[in-house]
């Protein structure tokens, strides 16, 4: 029993720390005492049923919706909960309150998630993970949701839906496909950075305990002068010891450059500065109440913490809230994970499906009203910034593609991890058609010419080999699909 995973005890445990205590009666979901739970009401010792076994229908019914949709990314994922604590002082930059003086502490949930998985799916595979933290503010809850890379795929939010159909399962086979892949990544270059990242050893980290977190997208911080920044955020692994991280923020001055979320701001031109640390220290009692629910939304931002024009933030302030409505219910901000605890909610807000708690009681359900309602808050209002451009749909393809992915290649990684590089994306391109990779290929000889070489030379030999090892399979319904037989 050595090798017996701890969690394996969970019931034992439970139960052992309930002594004796146990409930006094089985009953139904309204609290109705039930006398037989294993045997169902018939006419007579075979059947058939009867409409008047309610202790049948209520336990069905609510079998029966037991499962709400999972996540249409991010499916997999584990949460844990803990505290912000502020170690450095940032009130220059910033007048949100989570940061308000050093020491202060705000609780905090966390969920770490790959993204192309079912909720059933591998931890380890190789796919960038989400790394989305919650502050439950005295002002409100602020989600930052991001990643384990401070880059991604694409520039435009319209794109979204496509990209990551492309990376789940085909609708017609509901196998992955390389070709959808391919295609996508080879038709968009600006992906070339974050699927540089994913094939090289940071597509599969190891652990959640040592990787670090990027809020990814250019923010704005602004102070009770009403002065603004932009800046990025960081959380860096501090030790190896579970779950530590200390936040810094780099900050930029020149609004019109590095908003977007494709590029990386250089360390020697930003420095990060320290904020503060985040200490996860208690696991989710219940999976599906506090992390199944647990519902991030780029849009919380307190006052002082504001979007960037992005183009791919901003179409994430409209994605997540809406999600939630449609996975978790109009009323998910009342679920105690959800929920701001730590402020007051006055929102003129009423009803709707599952309306929890006391429906904000008595107060008007309209705003202004002369019964209940504050003056306007000033302090509250979100900073003025200047917009005159011509409305249109700019087309982002063509900005820089390659500059940082060169620097990425050529500098950051060392030999053997350009070789594992260039290997791992040759053995996972080398499933696409052959004209989807030359597509490919073109594109990383964009950004060097070696890169491009070392993975169609790896190509070349896998397609011969592949050409020698091929069969046809013919599937029932007529479509045909090319596999390579294994070489048993
Ligand atoms: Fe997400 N993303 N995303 N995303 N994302 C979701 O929200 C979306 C993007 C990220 O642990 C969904 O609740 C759009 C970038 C994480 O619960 C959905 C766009 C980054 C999580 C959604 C992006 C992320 C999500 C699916 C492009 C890193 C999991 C279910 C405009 C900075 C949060 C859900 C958790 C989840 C939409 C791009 C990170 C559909 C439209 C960039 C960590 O709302």
């Amino acid at each position: 029993m050595a090798d017996r995973d701890k969690a394996t005890d969970q019931m034992k445990l439970w139960k052992d720390a309930r002594g004796s205590q146990r409930p006094d009666v089985l009953t139904t979901g309204a609290g109705v005492p039930v006398g037989d739970k294993l045997n169902l009401m018939t006419a007579g010792p075979r059947g058939p049923l009867l409409v008047q076994d309610v202790v049948f229908t209520d336990e069905m019914a609510h079998f029966d919706r037991e499962r709400i949709p999972e996540r249409v990314v991010h499916a997999k994922g584990a949460g844990a909960f803990g505290y912000f604590e502020v170690t450095h002082d940032i009130t220059r930059y910033c007048k949100a309150k989570v940061f308000e003086h050093v020491g202060k502490t705000t609780p905090i949930a966390i969920r770490f998630s790959t993204v192309a998985g079912e909720s059933g799916s591998a931890d380890t595979v190789r796919d960038p993970r989400g790394f989305a933290v919650k502050f439950y503010t005295d002002e409100g809850n602020w989600d930052l949701t991001g990643n384990n890379t401070p880059i991604f795929f694409i520039r435009d939010a319209l794109l979204f839906p496509s990209f990551i159909h492309s990376q789940k399962r085909n609708p017609q086979t509901h196998l992955k496909d390389p070709d959808m892949v391919w295609d996508f990544w080879s038709l968009r270059p600006e992906s070339l950075h974050q699927v540089s990242f994913l094939f090289s050893d940071r597509g599969i980290p190891d652990g959640h305990r040592h990787m670090n977190g990027y809020g990814s997208h250019t923010f704005k911080l602004v102070n009770a002068q009403g002065q603004s920044v932009y800046c990025k955020f960081h959380y860096k692994v501090l030790t190896v010891c579970l779950c530590v991280y200390k936040i810094c923020s780099t900050k930029c001055v020149h609004p019109d450059d590095w908003l977007c979320v494709s590029q990386v701001w250089p360390h020697k031109d930003f420095p990060l500065i320290p904020v503060g640390r985040l200490v996860l220290n208690r696991n989710p009692v219940n999976y599906f109440a506090e992390v199944e629910q647990l519902a991030f939304d780029p849009s919380n931002m307190p006052p002082g913490i504001e979007p960037s024009p992005d183009k791919m933030l901003q179409g994430r302030l409209f994605s997540y809230p809406d999600t939630h409505r449609h996975r978790l219910g109009a009323n998910y901000l009342q679920l105690p994970v959800n929920c701001p605890y730590r402020t007051h909610v006055a929102n003129y807000q009423r009803d709707g499906p599952m309306c929890m708690f006391d429906n904000q009681g008595g107060a008007p359900n309209y705003f202004p009203n002369s019964f209940s309602a504050p003056d306007t808050q000033p302090r509250f209002i979100e900073s003025k910034c200047k917009v005159s451009p011509d409305v249109a749909r700019y087309n982002s393809a063509d900005d820089d593609n390659v500059t940082q992915v060169c620097t990425f290649f050529t500098e950051v990684l060392n030999e053997a991890e350009r070789e594992r590089l260039c290997q791992n994306m040759a053995g996972h391109m080398k499933g696409a058609q052959l004209f989807i990779q030359k597509r490919a290929v073109q594109n990383l000889m964009a950004v060097h010419p070696d890169y491009g070489t070392r993975v169609q030379t790896l190509l070349d030999k896998y397609n011969t080999e592949g050409k020698k090892n091929t069969v046809h399979v013919y599937t029932r319904g007529g479509a045909s699909a090319v596999a390579a037989a294994s070489k048993m």
